[in-house]
């Protein structure tokens, strides 16, 4: 495998989404999986955004990570142009009245025919879309399996440790 090809793009809507996406970036590389990341609108810079699909997945892109706030809708342009999986987080954008729910209802709520794998609201959101597109190039790359299994392991050795701590009954 070239290592210093991007397996996973992710993308977000604007530089105020950057704080929350910036969550997604770190899990991967902790998971030591090539990245890129960019900002790209799909009402700002439409022709930009299916620029980037193209030409990332021409580059070898296997799945692409969308975070968006308000009527988001960068996921599911970005689903409309590729056959590769692509994964959505709703964010809690800071111009937005409606908490993050109005972004949830619009990443989640695709027609039929074109997914987007929808994550929870904000930083769980862009953590977990990490681990999911681990999860979904581990088949391919086995490497990524154990260190799934290694992860998966630490957070159940650590609650394991809370367990046995003191709590005040
Ligand atoms: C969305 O609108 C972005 O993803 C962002 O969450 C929200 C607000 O954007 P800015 O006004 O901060 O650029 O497109």
């Amino acid at each position: 495998m070239d290592s210093s090809k991007p397996l996973i793009l992710i993308m977000m809507g604007s530089d105020s989404d950057y704080e929350v996406m910036k969550e997604t970036g770190s899990v991967l590389k902790s998971f030591g999986v090539e990245h890129a990341m960019l900002i790209t609108s799909a009402h700002k810079t439409p022709v930009e955004t299916v620029e980037y699909v193209r030409k990332y997945e021409d580059e070898g892109v296997e799945v692409f990570i969308c975070g968006a706030g308000m009527a988001a809708h960068l996921a599911g342009v970005t689903a409309s142009y590729t056959l590769m999986p692509v994964i959505g987080i709703p964010l809690d954008s800071a111009s937005s009245t409606l908490g993050g729910v109005d972004a949830l209802l619009s990443t989640l709520q695709m027609p039929g025919g074109i997914p987007v794998a929808t994550m929870a609201i904000g930083k769980a959101g862009a953590k977990n879309a990490a681990i999911f597109a681990v999860q979904i190039l581990a088949k391919k790359y086995p490497y990524l399996q154990s260190r799934l299994q290694e992860y998966r392991d630490r957070l159940r050795n650590d609650l394991v440790s809370k367990q046995q701590g003191k709590l005040e009954a």
